[in-house]
């Protein structure tokens, strides 16, 4: 169950509960943000149906895994790191009643309280060895399952997992300890006919943390996309340094129906390069943006600002370093997330100054800079610095750009994303969710004396 996609998520779930009345229950939350929807979630099963046993995983969970069991006992297990194999061998040691102690990759509370975890589950070292994702079972045709920028014919695909770069923020190549693993390009043109052929979808964001890690890798993709000839689009996520080893291979990409690199460049000045940890230079990130633009390729950059060294002046020269090159882009504030290096270090030296998880969308300020400490302030900065971007005529010309990808993000981003922010903003309309989306709370409101009063008292 998808609750993105419900209309009435609290209300299906606990429909869905009541007339099921699972053993076992398992819930996913990868983004910070959404840690305490998991928590309700948990509370508002285990409050309706005591006996189903709950399993959450994802990476907050994973890293956060005793503080997660200890704010919500309602949770019974954590998966800590790759589901695949850690939930088969955990059902199967319930169903037999075996002990789960020897499962690895669990965490819990014992009957004294004591947090165990059960070790390190190894990666899969094999993605082949996985079944495909099972598209038969997902919304396919449902409106929210697409590309926001792209419609129904677009989809996010996943074919690697992990990264062996060790970015301060990163909390990926934390969840996967800097380990990269791949599906071979054969199974990633069978699975890309099967969404063409059944599934009629053309254009994919391929979620990949760095695509081509090694050249192999994007020789026998482009190899296999010529061979196969399905005629679909590819948006893929990659570093500076890489495109530039790869620069003969980016006609390749391109006629293999690569449109797009989304490069994570960060910042403008290598002295903040080097704090994050990039392992790339500003000039490597120059020449990057000039290749791809030379191949024909669009470029998409994810940005970094509010670090602590920052100034205005620098916000000035960011906006005009990265608004000359990029197509479009994808602004952040940096955010410590559980689990990352930078997270540690701003614990410890006691710069994270909001602890709400909400705010850990990489869209508002957890942390001050050296000259602005109101978070507040440093909020209506970032939106600023989009307002300043977006609303410069190169960008606004974009809006009938003869690209069509181009057009459509830019009508999409100005039209959906820029006015669910101004609206949160003014009104605290709720992000990411749907436009008749209930808060929790209100559902609980709602259903009065049908749920347990403790309900309220644990909503978070
Ligand atoms: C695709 C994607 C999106 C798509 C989502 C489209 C869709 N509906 O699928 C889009 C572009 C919309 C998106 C948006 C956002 N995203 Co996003 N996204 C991703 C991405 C690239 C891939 C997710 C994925 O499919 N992973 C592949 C699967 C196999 O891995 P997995 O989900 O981790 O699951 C494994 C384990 O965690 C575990 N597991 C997970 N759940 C469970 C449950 C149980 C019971 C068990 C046993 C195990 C288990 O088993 C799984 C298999 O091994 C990830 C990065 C990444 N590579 O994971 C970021 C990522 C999840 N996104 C992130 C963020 C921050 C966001 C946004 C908040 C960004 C923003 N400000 O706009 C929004 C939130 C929107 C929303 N409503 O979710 C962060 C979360 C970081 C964090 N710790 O908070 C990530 C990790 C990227 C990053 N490092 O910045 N995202
Ligand atoms: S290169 Fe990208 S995916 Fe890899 S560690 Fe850095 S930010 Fe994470």
């Amino acid at each position: 169950m998808d609750c993105t996609l419900n209309e009435n998520p609290w209300g299906d779930l606990e429909e869905k509960i009541r007339k099921e009345r699972p053993e076992v229950v398992g819930i996913s939350v990868n983004c910070t943000a959404f840690i305490y929807d998991g928590m309700n979630a948990a509370n508002l099963i285990k409050a309706i149906h005591p006996k189903a046993i709950i399993i959450m995983g994802g990476e907050h969970p994973s890293f956060m895994a005793e503080e997660t069991l200890r704010d919500c006992p309602a949770i019974d297990y954590i998966c800590v790191g790759e589901g695949e194999v850690t939930l088969t061998e955990f059902l199967r040691a319930l169903e037999r009643k075996e002990d789960l102690s020897k499962v690895l990759g669990l965490a819990y509370l014992d009957e004294k309280g004591n947090f165990v975890y059960t070790g390190d589950r190894p990666f899969i070292e094999d993605l082949d060895t996985l079944p495909l994702p099972a598209y038969h079972l997902a919304k396919m045709e449902h409106p929210y399952v697409g590309l926001p920028s792209e419609g129904q014919r677009g989809l996010v695909v996943n074919f690697s997992r992990g990264c062996v770069w060790e970015c301060s923020f990163c909390t990926e190549s934390a969840f996967y300890k800097r380990k990269w693993r791949k599906k071979s390009p054969q199974k990633i043109g069978e699975e890309l006919e099967l969404l063409k052929e059944v599934y009629r979808r053309e254009i994919f964001y391929v979620g990949d943390n760095t695509f081509n890690v090694t050249r192999e890798q994007g020789i026998g993709f482009i190899q296999e996309m010529l061979k196969r000839k399905t005629n679909q689009r590819f948006w893929l996520q990659s570093r500076a340094d890489l495109i530039l080893r790869d620069e003969d291979l980016l006609d390749g990409y391109r006629e293999a129906g690569v449109y797009q690199f989304m490069l994570g460049l960060e910042y403008h000045t290598n002295s903040v390069l080097k704090d994050i940890n990039k392992r790339h230079s500003v000039e490597q990130a120059l020449k990057a943006m000039k290749l791809l633009k030379k191949h024909k390729l669009m470029v998409m950059a994810t940005l970094l600002i509010g670090h602590w060294e920052e100034t205005e002046e620098d916000r000035d020269a960011f906006l005009k370093f990265f608004g000359k090159y990029v197509d479009h882009f994808g602004l952040n504030i940096i955010t410590p997330l559980p689990g990352t290096p930078l997270f540690y270090k701003m614990k410890e030296m006691g710069r994270i100054k909001d602890w709400e998880y909400r705010n850990y969308d990489y869209l508002h300020a957890v942390m001050p800079t050296r000259e602005v400490d109101d978070l507040e302030q440093l909020n209506f900065i970032y939106k600023n610095m989009m307002r300043r971007y977006y609303w410069r005529p190169r960008e606004l010309i974009k809006l009938f750009s003869r690209n069509p990808i181009l057009r459509h993000h830019h009508r999409f981003y100005i039209t959906k994303i820029a006015f669910n922010i101004m609206m949160h903003e003014i009104f605290g309309t709720p992000m990411w969710v749907q436009p008749n989306y209930q808060e929790y709370k209100d559902y609980l409101l709602e259903r009065g004396e049908a749920l347990p009063s403790e309900l309220m008292r644990w909503a978070k």
